[in-house]
């Protein structure tokens, strides 16, 4: 049988402030909400395992996440968005679906991270789905759609409310990391993979 896959990655929600960033990875990382505001103003980074399903391999991977949390206040961001950004993997961009300019705002947002990393999967989560009863709904959807088709993403109605979607999100990126890092290195994860064995001669002595 073969070994399982052991893979980690960076990966980074951007969106504005208030968006639900926080409340989102607190949701995946410890499956609760608190409707408690605290504006983050520190570099957060959470842990998760998740695994990973391979097409046509019977093990699925184990891809253990470090999940950067970006901070609100515009001041540090432009400081420090280099230093977030640097090395990740993966982005879910995050809007708020009552607020639909953080939903254009995701395309500068999307753009900085690429900026440092390289175009890197991204997943788009429209949050607070729990708040809509919204008329302007259907248009809103549109605009994700357009969004999503820009970045080559695919998106999720979310709330960190009620955990709609959540884990999905990231289950979804996960697969998408996954997914490339497998393309592009077939023996990632396993190291021991892909070394050929040392021919067996006559000469050999037996083990
Ligand atoms: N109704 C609702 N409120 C949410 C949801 N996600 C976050 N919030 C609230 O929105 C506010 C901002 O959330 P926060 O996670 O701090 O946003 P961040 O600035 O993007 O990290 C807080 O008051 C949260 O309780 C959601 O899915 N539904
Ligand atoms: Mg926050």
């Amino acid at each position: 049988m073969e070994p399982r896959r052991h893979l980690k990655a960076k990966i980074c929600l951007v969106g504005e402030a208030a968006v639900g960033k926080t409340s989102l990875i607190r949701r995946f990382v410890q499956s609760q909400f608190s409707d408690d505001y605290l504006t983050t103003i520190g570099v957060k980074v959470s842990k998760k395992r998740l695994d990973v399903a391979i097409p046509e391999e019977v093990e699925p991977a184990l891809l253990e996440l470090a999940v950067w949390d970006v901070m609100g206040q515009p001041q540090f961001r432009e400081l420090l968005q280099e230093a977030y950004f640097a090395g990740v993997s993966g982005i879910i961009g995050v809007a708020d679906l009552s607020r639909p300019d953080t939903l254009q705002a995701l395309y500068e947002w999307i753009d900085r991270v690429d900026r440092v990393t390289s175009q890197a999967p991204v997943v788009i989560a429209g949050n607070k789905s729990d708040l809509l009863q919204n008329p302007h709904f259907t248009e809103v959807e549109v605009e994700m759609e357009a969004l999503a088709r820009s970045f080559r993403a695919e998106w999720r109605l979310t709330s960190a409310k009620t955990g709609r979607n959540v884990e999905q999100v990231f289950q979804l990126l996960g697969a998408h990391i996954v997914d490339r890092a497998v393309k592009a290195r077939p023996s990632i994860g396993i190291a021991a993979r892909g070394v050929p064995k040392p021919p067996a001669t006559e000469t050999r002595p037996a083990p």
